[in-house]
């Protein structure tokens, strides 16, 4: 089973996967959890040209979403579908809807485009479930502890809005897929709504 973790900066999702992850180790699951961009080398060598570059001197808004994409079909063919096959269940900080919110609601680029360019790069891998955390995103941005800024995180508020706007409306388009959080409830209890689910989708997957 493949579960993605998705939202906006600072919405939980890293707190919520390793949650997660321990619930369903303690229940005697095999589990492996990863992260985008990056988890393979190629991926963090990516990572570091997408994040800690400026906005003058980083990619271009095509370039950005080719990268990735690169660092994403890399993770597919090196750690997911390899852990899949093995019968893990699989859980991810972020994947293709964070390409269709960011770059295509963030920066403006053609859907229909991002989407061909994301299917190519995972050979059609869609996860089972997506919990989608969210929240205004001046509560997302102000909640993270690091001092450093990356790329993203130094766009303007409006880029960050219409990020959740555009996760919104993916999750409207897929009901059956995306569950939406609310990311400003305490952490234990969104925890206990994300084991529910999963547990009710493992049980339902036999
Ligand atoms: N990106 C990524 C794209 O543009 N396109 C893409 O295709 C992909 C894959 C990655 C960046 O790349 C962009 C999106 C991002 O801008 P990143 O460094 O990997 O950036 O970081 P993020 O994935 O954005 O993760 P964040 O650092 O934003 O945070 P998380 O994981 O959502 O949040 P988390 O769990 O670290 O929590 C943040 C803080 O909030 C607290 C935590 O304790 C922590 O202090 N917290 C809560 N506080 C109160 N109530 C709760 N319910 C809380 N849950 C967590």
């Amino acid at each position: 089973m493949f579960i993605t973790f998705e939202g906006p900066e600072g919405a939980g999702k890293t707190t919520q996967l390793g949650l997660l992850r321990d619930r369903l180790e303690s229940d005697g699951w095999n589990v492996l959890t990863t992260f985008e961009p990056g988890g393979t080398p190629v991926g963090d060598a990516i990572r570091q040209i997408l994040l800690a570059s400026d906005r003058d001197s980083g990619p271009v808004a095509r370039a950005e979403v080719l990268l990735f994409a690169a660092a994403r079909a890399q993770l597919v063919d090196q750690v997911i579908a390899p852990a899949l096959r093995r019968g893990y269940i699989v859980l991810c900080d972020r994947y293709n809807d964070s390409t269709l919110a960011y770059q295509v609601g963030g920066r403006g680029l053609p859907r229909d485009q991002v989407e061909k360019v994301t299917r190519f790069a995972t050979g059609g891998l869609v996860p089972d479930l997506t919990f989608l955390l969210d929240l205004d995103v001046r509560a997302g941005l102000a909640r993270k502890r690091s001092t450093t800024v990356d790329r993203m995180e130094r766009e303007e508020l409006s880029f960050h809005e219409h990020v959740r706007a555009e996760y919104l409306a993916l999750a409207r388009s897929e009901p059956g897929r995306i569950v939406v959080l609310d990311a400003t409830r305490p952490i234990d209890e969104l925890a206990a709504v994300i084991t529910r689910r999963v547990i009710e989708k493992l049980r339902d997957a036999g």
